[in-house]
Parts: structure tokens; sequence; C-alpha cells
């Protein structure tokens, strides 16, 4: 397959003006008529004048009204065209029904949608089909009542003469987009589907119709979403001064749906599962999910589409800045300090992994074969982390003087992270060269710390270094911004928070005038995504467990004693800590401190990181010790906390009406984390209440989840089932549940019978990541030894390939680790990897994440 590289980047040569479209609805046999107005680009001008198609049947193409044959070569099509401006007709037909990998024009239970990021809108019509093209659509959509009564694109609706009424009779929809775009943001939606409306008064005092379209039956399942919405212009209009610019906001949710959610201009289209949510069948975490979700795609209405990325290259500038925002939003909605931990579990769970095996790649790429193998956890988390350091570095109002800026100069443009941090540079005088190498460097830096006291000043010697990444030996140092407290051995905070720029391979930065050995707290905030490697003991860690005045580096405390304490249990198979266990029992018992931090606290490192710890420190990690001293500190608190338990489960029951907000949502995390140790030694009883008196998701879920841990709930699955069978997205859950919960040695078959449950169907890409996504999360029964699970998946992906690449590419990332492990399993794991790469047809996506993790 061909490999695109950054820079060969050249510009189109042809500037669109404007674009018209019509689509003859029909389920096999679409048609899709476009005229276009092309001018030559004087400047860049150069031929073959080339448009992109895929899987087009090609109907005709006319050039100024006459008819020309186009030649077909790799990936679209050339047409003899003038050297000056003129019309393009083109007609084609598509096979919506056909079309299983869910990019382009799909069907989804009889609802018409598209996907068109990153290059779906090729196999709409000939295109140039890159983001740098942009312009204004005008869409025409003709139908009959009876076959889509509701009919949507991007815009502003300007014209219907459906009438339900007549609903045989053809009718047409018109939507016109005034805002130039490129053709990855446009959108197409036509079904039988209901409206959840509501208006928002924009900051100019302009009026905006929204909308939330669902199939019938889910109506009741959008008033959170649009509370999410309204807040979230809201957000945008007070933080970053950003209004909305149409007149109508349109978001619809669809059942087969590879990702979570898409932000066309003016038509976002969600994944069912990002969207609907009642408080009988969705989970505080799957509300708060949705909150941010719907945030994040709202928030490229300025980051991504009204300025929109040059090249897929510069993917991190819409999504590390729109993930950042989201972030920021989230923070703001709910708590801050719990926020910021559950973003950083996300990045170690999910782009630690990646930037440190052989996946790993630059938040920036420099090359691809496959672009949709790239909307990773770097290009999004490591981006968004990116934005973070840069606000950290030049100050909270410097940040926002500098997206006015960008704002400013870009709106209406295709830009580059260059175009982002000119702006940086021209608004607060700051030269960022070397901060420019957090977008081409991979890999996670490494912090060294010692430290030194002497004549009452206090010294942090500070080093950092890079492990090699494929096809990168050598790392220039970075600069890091790593923020610093330090507290009197009294838990006083005697420095506050100050950020220390370390841009130098080793930089000392002393701190005088302490006549008394201070204790520092560093990264503070997590200011940086790297790995700190800080030797100090255990009675320091429980000192800043109990002392730290930061809220993050406190939890992080706590965390590195679990992790210490484990680790020392796979070694030794000591018993676990008590500096911890006690540490631990403190801060539960501390009521000042909000249930959602504390319920943080309980968690412990998870087995997928503690075998990357172990492979980090030159051991070879044996899942199935990982998992015993895993189960073996889960008993151990339940022990060593048991007074506390009680009171910490009676105390944060919610009464009253559900609500999905932070404050009654953590004290349910708090409960049902107390529950789930409780349960460890009442064999399910209080489990088993909870589940009977349940009346919202979160409390049916959590006390399931404590009976299969437990090894009961037989009765209470099948019950479950029973009450769920109608619901997909619940269904879901029931799937994901039995693997998540099944022995390690249980956990290949549960799955492989579960994929014989007529329920299962591997087209819809929630239900097989239920499913499949389960088993590869579940350490210890993913590699548990006899390899079953390896070929499980294995036999799972290659028949998923054909019908779906984009969706089959990603899950090959389970196997990511593979050189963790022992000889053993590597060759299992290999053997899995060689038979994928060896089917007849593989796409390129597969092709190139498979050999790409293989080599
Ligand atoms: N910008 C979108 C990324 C995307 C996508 C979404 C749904 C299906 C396929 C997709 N390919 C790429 C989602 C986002 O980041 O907001
Ligand atoms: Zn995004």
């Amino acid at each position: 397959a061909q490999t695109i590289y950054l820079e060969d980047y050249k510009p189109f040569g042809w500037i669109i003006d404007d674009v018209h479209l019509t689509f003859r609805l029909h389920p096999t046999a679409t048609r899709v008529i476009s005229r276009i107005r092309f001018r030559p680009d004087y400047d860049v001008h150069h031929r073959p004048f080339f448009l992109h198609g895929e899987g087009l049947k090609h109907i005709s193409i006319k050039v100024d009204g006459h008819e020309v044959e186009p030649t077909h070569v790799d990936g679209g099509i050339e047409v003899d065209v003038p050297e000056a401006p003129f019309n393009w007709e083109a007609e084609v037909e598509i096979n919506p029904e056909a079309n299983t990998a869910l990019e382009g024009l799909y069907m989804s239970n009889g609802m018409y949608c598209t996907q068109c990021e990153a290059e779906g809108f090729r196999k709409i019509t000939w295109y140039p089909d890159r983001p740098d093209v942009m312009a204004q659509f005008t869409v025409r959509i003709e139908s009959t009542a009876s076959h889509t009564p509701v009919m949507l694109s991007n815009g502003n609706g300007l014209y219907t003469s459906t009438d339900q009424t007549q609903k045989d009779t053809p009718s047409v929809t018109i939507y016109q987009d005034p805002w130039p775009k490129p053709a990855y943001l446009f959108a197409l939606v036509a079904g039988d589907l209901i409206a959840h409306e509501d208006k928002f008064t924009t900051m100019s005092g302009k009026e905006v119709n929204l909308a939330i379209w669902v199939r019938p039956g889910d109506e009741d399942k959008c008033a959170f979403g649009m509370e999410a919405l309204k807040k979230s212009m809201t957000w945008d209009e007070e933080v970053y001064g950003r209004e909305y610019d149409l007149d109508e906001f349109n978001i619809v949710a669809v059942d087969d749906f590879n990702m979570g959610a898409m932000e066309n201009k003016g038509l976002n289209v969600f994944n069912s599962s990002c969207v609907l949510a009642s408080p009988e069948t969705s989970t505080d975490a799957n509300f708060e999910r949705i909150e941010a979700i719907i945030a994040h795609e709202y928030f490229h209405n300025w980051t991504g589409n009204r300025i929109t990325c040059r090249d897929w290259f510069q993917l991190c500038l819409k999504e590390g800045l729109t993930v950042y925002r989201d972030q920021q939003f989230t923070a703001d909605m709910r708590s801050e300090p719990v926020a910021r931990i559950a973003n950083v579990l996300a990045l170690r769970g999910r782009q630690f992994p990646e930037d440190q095996g052989p996946l790993s790649h630059p938040v920036r790429p420099e090359s691809f074969q496959e672009i949709n193998n790239f909307y990773t956890a770097t290009v999004y988390e490591k981006g968004a982390e990116v934005i973070g350091m840069l606000r950290t570095l030049v100050g909270a109002d410097e940040y926002s003087k500098a997206l006015d800026l960008y704002f400013d100069r870009h709106d209406g443009d295709a830009a580059t992270i260059e175009d982002w941090l000119q702006v940086f540079e021209d608004s607060t005088g700051r030269d960022l060269t070397q901060f420019k190498r957090w977008y081409s460097q991979p890999g996670t830096p490494r912090v060294t710390v010692r430290e030194d006291y002497a004549d009452d000043t206090f010294t942090l010697h500070l080093s950092q270094s890079t492990a090699p990444t494929p096809g990168q030996d050598d790392k220039a140092p970075q600069v890091i911004p790593v923020n610093v407290g330090l507290l009197n051995p009294n838990g006083d905070e005697v420095m506050p928070t100050q950020t220390l720029e370390l841009t130098e391979t080793e930089q000392s930065f002393a701190f005088p005038g302490h006549a008394t050995r201070p204790v520092p707290s560093i990264l503070r905030g997590f200011s940086a995504p790297v790995i700190l490697d800080h030797d100090i003991d255990n009675a320091r860690r429980a000192f800043l467990l109990a002392h730290d005045t930061d809220p993050f580096n406190r939890w992080e405390s706590g965390r590195m004693l679990a992790r210490g304490s484990l680790m020392n249990s796979i070694a030794t198979g000591a018993a676990p800590d008590l500096a911890y266990l006690n540490g631990l029992g403190a801060v539960l018992r501390d009521d000042t401190l909000d249930p959602a931090y504390r319920a943080l606290m309980l968690g412990q490192p998870s087995q997928t990181e503690l075998a990357g710890l172990l492979h980090d420190t030159g051991d070879t990690p044996d899942p199935e010790a990982i998992h015993i001293a895993s189960e073996a500190l889960r008993d151990a608190k339940a022990a060593a906390l048991a007074d506390v338990l009680p009171d910490l489960y009676q105390a944060n029951q919610v009464k009253g009406a559900f609500s999905p907000e932070a404050g009654p949502a953590g004290q349910r995390a708090l409960a049902n984390a107390a529950l789930s140790l409780l349960s460890r030694s009442d064999a399910g009883k209080q489990a088993a209440a909870q589940y009977q008196q349940a009346d919202n998701m979160t409390q049916q879920l959590a006390a399931l989840s404590c009976l299969l841990d437990a090894g009961q709930g037989a009765a209470q699955l099948a019950s479950f089932q029973v009450q769920w069978a109608h619901d997909r997205l619940v269904m879901d859950k029931w799937f994901s549940l039995q693997i998540i919960h099944a022995n390690p040695q249980d956990a290949a078959t549960t799955t492989a019978r579960l994929t014989e449950h007529k329920d299962f169907d591997m087209k819809n890409p929630n239900r097989f990541r239920a499913v499949m996504g389960a088993l590869s999360m579940h350490h210890a029964g993913f590699h548990y030894r006899d390899g079953a699970a390896y070929a499980l998946l294995a036999d799972w992906l290659i028949r998923l390939d054909p019908l779906n690449p984009q969706t089959t590419a990603r899950m090959c990332s389970a196997f990511q680790t593979w050189k963790r492990y022992d000889p053993a399993r590597q060759e299992k794991i290999t053997t899995q990897l060689d038979r994928i790469l060896s089917q007849p047809n593989l796409s390129r996506d597969t092709t190139e994440m498979v050999s790409r993790i293989r080599d």
C-alpha cells in the first residue's frame, strides 16, 4: 500500500466556489448528482485534474455541459478539463444498504446516514476529498414521506415539500450551509426520526433551533443530552467567546457507528451510546461521557470546522485542542481534581502503552497508509496534554489572548501546527522552537528526580530522557513544565505551586531560605505527560497521601503506595503494605473530602498497568501472578477497612429522585466502591439487596458486578436479560459484564459462548466491542496461558475485516503489548498476527496496523 508523507503536501490546484448535491434516495441504488463550479488556483495550478472516488458506479460526467469519459486511476479519476473556470456535473450510483464499513452513505436500522471523516466523502461522489478544499454546499434530498419522513443535512433548512399526509408522493428537502467546509464535514441523515426540540439564544441574541433526532421509542432519552448541549453552548461563549453560527443545530443518534460521534457542520451524528441517556438505562459514567462528547462535538464548531486542518497530518490541531477544551468543560461542570485524575488514568491506560510500544507515533504523525489508524490516544489525549502544557507555560491570560488571535487570524482557514504555534509566538513573544518537539518526538519522557538539602537551600536535580521509538532512536530534550510545591514536616505548604521549566537534559532548581528540610510535591496536577522517577520511601509517600495540598498528587501518592505494594506482592508474595492500607483508611474516613475523590482513592492500578511497569523494570509480567496479587490487595483492603466500609456504604446512599449531577454520582461511586469490597466477605448479600431495590442502572449494574465477582448472580443475570432484551445499549452491558467478571481461565470460553448468542451481531460495532473489547481488556483472561483468547480474537478480526476494516483495525491494538510477555505467549500472539496478515484481501487498515504491531 502507498505511504503518504507530511513533507509531500501539495495544494489541490483548483478552487471550488460552491457545490450542489442532489440525492435520490434508494436503499440499494441511491443516485448522487453533483454540480460544482471549479476555477484554477493560478498560484499553484498543476495537472492532471484528479478527483477521489471509491466504489462509485459511474453514470455520467459533463464538463461545461459536454459529456466526458474519465480515466480511472488508483483511488479516483482523472479528467481533461479546461485551464479556466468550468462547470462540473456528475451522476453516480451507490448502494447504502451494502455499506457495512459505515463510511460514506450507509443504512443503520432503516435510516440513511453518512460518515465522511476522514475519507468517506469519496464513497459518495467524485470530489477532491481533502480537508484543504473548502466550499459552500447546497444539498437537495429527494425521497418520499413514507420512505424517509425526516431528511437533514448541514446548515440551515431552506425548503421542504415533505407532507406527512401524502406518504407516497415525491418529497424534496433542501439544506444550505453558508459556511465553506471541507467534504469530511458533509452529512446527510434521512429516516423515521423524532425530534426532542429546544431553543438557545446566543450571546448576540440570535435564536437557534436545537434538536436531537432519535428513532421512535428513544425520545425519552434525549433530555440530558439537550441540557449538555445548552451548557456547552453557554460555556464556549463564556470561556472562549465563541458563538454558534447557524439557525439550527441538529444531533442524530445512530445505532451503527464506528466511533463515538462526528462533528459535521450543524448536523452532528452520534453513536446512540454517546447521546441517549436515562436513569434506568445509563450509568453515571455513561452520563458523564455523554456530557463530555456532546461538548466535544459542539466545540469542534470552532476548533475543527471554522478553523479546519490543512491535511490529515494536522489532525491534532483540531482533536488535541478540542479534547483539551472538553476536559476544561468537564472540570468546570464537575470536580476539577476528579476530572484531572480521570484524564490521567485514561492517558496512562491508553496512550502510554501506545507511546511505549510498536504503534508509537508523534502527536503529529509524519506518514501513514490509512489515516483512520491515526485517530489515536496519542493524537487526541497526548495532543490535549500538549495544549495543557502550553497553557501552563504561557499562563492562563496569555493563553486566552493567543486563542483570540488564533480565531481572528485563522477563521475560515485550513491551518497547520505551524500556524497554531506562530499565533502563540506572536501573541506571547515566546520562542516555541523547542516546544514544537512535543509534536514531532514520540515516546514518553522519563523525568528523574534527585534531592539535596544544605545551608537552608533545598535543591531539586531533574533529568529527562526518552527511550527510542520505532524509527526514531535519538531524542532531543523537550520543554517540560514541572509543577512543584513544598511542604514542611508538619504538612503545611511552605511554597505554593511553581512551574519549573525543564529544558535541558539535566537541570537543577534551588529553593533557598528553608530552615528545615521541606518535602517536595512534584509534577502537581500531572503538569506534563511524563513518567516521574522519584525514588522515595513509603513513609514519605504516606506523608504526602495524608498532607499534600495538591489533590492530584495526594491521590498519586496513594496510587504509588498501592503500586509498590502490588509490585512487592508479585515479586515476593509479600502481604499488602500496611502504610498504604492505613493511609487509605484515614483518607476514606475524612468526610471533608469529596466522595468522588475518595472513590478514586479506593481504586488501584489495573493489571495491564502492572504488566507495563514490570516490563519497564526489566521483568516479564506473569498475568496470573498479577491477577493473584491484585485480588489479594482487594481482600486486604476489605479486611483492613472493615470498620469504615459499612459506614461509607450507608452514608453515601442517595435518597430521592435520580440526578446524574456530580454530587450524587460521586456518592454512588463511593458507596459502590465500598460495596464491591464488602461483597468479598458477605458472599454478595448486600449486593443482592441493592440489585433488588435498584431503580437506576448505576445501582443495578454495580450490584450485579459485585455479585458476579462473588461467584453469585446467575439468577440476576438472567432476569437482567429478560428486563432489558428490548434495549440494545443495555444489552451491550449484559454482554460485556459476563466477560469482565469471568475467571481468567473461562474468559475465552465465555466470550466464545456469547458470540453464539442470537443477539451477537458482528456488524454492529457497539456489540462487537462489547464482546471482543471486553475480552481484550480482561488482562488475565486475554493472556491466559493456553492462548485461547488470542486465537478467538484473531478469528473474529479476520471475520470482521471484509465488512468493517476500520473497527477491525482499531481492535488489533489489543495485541500491541505482545513484546512484554514470555516467549511462549509471544509465540502464540505472533502466530495469530501472522495468521491475520496472511488473509487474502486483508484491508489496508488492518494490514497497516498488524504490520506495525508485528515489527
Ligand atoms: N472527528 C471525529 C473523528 C472520526 C470519526 C467519528 C465517527 C466515525 C468515524 C470517524 N472517523 C474519524 C470524532 C471526533 O473526534 O470528534
Ligand atoms: Zn474530535
